[in-house]
Formats: C-alpha cells, structure tokens, sequence
C-alpha cells in the first residue's frame, strides 16, 4: 500500500499550479526535456496539479538537476547504481539525479542497453511521487514501490499510486 512521509507534508492547496527548472550547466537535450515533460502528465492527470516548465533554476518550485558524488545536501551520489536518485519531501522542491549513471532515454530499454542501464522515466515518474508527497508502497506493481530491476522500466501509474495521490491533492 502507498504511504506518505512524516506529517503528511504536502504541496498547499493554494499552490497547485507548479513550475519546475533544469540545473542550468546541465545543458540537457530536448530528448532529455521531453522525458521529465512525460513524467509530470503522468501524475497531473490524476491530480489537479499542474507542472510548466521555466527558465528560472532559483525561482522553480521543482528544481532538476544532475549530480555527481557530493554535491552538497548531505546525500553524496555513488557511482554507477546504488543510489539512483533523490528527491525531498513537499515543499522543497528538490529533485537530485546521480549524473554516473547509464541514463537510458530510448523507452526501449529492454533490448540491448547493458546490465547498468537505468530508465530515466522509471526514475523521474518514482521521484516526481517522492516530490508531491508519496513516499514507498509495499504493492510491487506500484511506481512507489521501493526497488526496481535494471533494464526494466516502469511508467503507468498503477491504481495504488492513484489512490494515495488523489488522498494528497
Ligand atoms: N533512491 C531512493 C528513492 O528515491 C532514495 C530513498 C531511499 C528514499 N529511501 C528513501 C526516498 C525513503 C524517500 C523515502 O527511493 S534510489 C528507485 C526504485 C531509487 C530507487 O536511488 O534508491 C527509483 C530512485 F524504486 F526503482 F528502486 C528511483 Cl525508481
Ligand atoms: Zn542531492
Ligand atoms: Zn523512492
């Protein structure tokens, strides 16, 4: 079942309509754009939260960005696998992803993309959860569910993601 973080933090009812930045320096590819875009319609289409991306990295309210090993928060990045990501409870806004990973972005993962590959929107749909307010859930089909195989991708929400979102907002 889904599960909330400590307090339930949770992004206020008057701040629904959210936007979200790319750590300039980064200097990511449309491609790249595109799968977090995806991400986003994924949870705004069961919720009444809206995600516009904008140009502002300091006045975001969601702030993307790659990082490798210490990066400042406390929460030092691994290398290849391991940690994969990081993202805080709602209101922080921040979403941490370890730059030495084997970002796939094809949506084929499957097919020959080495034993270290991870699927960027497996991983960008699980944070977003982490950002608005979810933390893990013990139903396996679930994008909250706390482990993922590598080479596998996982992107539809399933009814267990739905329901605690919709408990949110
Ligand atoms: N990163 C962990 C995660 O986001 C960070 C974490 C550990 C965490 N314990 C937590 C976050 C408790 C919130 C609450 O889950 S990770 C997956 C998955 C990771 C793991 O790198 O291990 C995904 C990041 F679920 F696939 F294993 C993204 Cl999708
Ligand atoms: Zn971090
Ligand atoms: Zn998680």
């Amino acid at each position: 079942h889904y599960a909330f973080f400590p307090g339930t933090p949770r992004w206020p009812a008057n701040m629904l309509d959210l936007t979200y930045a790319f750590l300039p320096g980064n200097s990511l590819t449309d491609d790249v754009k595109a799968v977090f875009s995806r991400a986003f319609v994924k949870w705004s289409t069961v919720i009444p939260l809206t995600f516009t991306e904008i140009d502002s990295y300091s006045t975001a309210d969601i702030r993307i960005g790659f990082f490798v090993g210490d990066h400042g928060d406390g929460e030092p990045f691994d290398g290849v696998l391991g940690t994969l990501a990081h993202a805080f409870s709602p209101p922080s806004g921040r979403f941490h992803l370890d730059g030495d990973e084997n970002w796939v972005i094809s949506g084929d993962i499957s097919s020959n993309s080495g034993s270290t590959a991870i699927d960027l929107e497996s991983v960008a749909v699980h944070e977003i959860g982490h950002v608005l307010g979810l933390g893990h859930s013990s139903v396996e089909d679930s994008i909250m569910y706390p482990t993922i195989s590598s080479g596998t991708r996982k992107v539809e929400l399933a009814s267990d993601d739905i329901e605690g979102i919709q408990i949110l907002y």
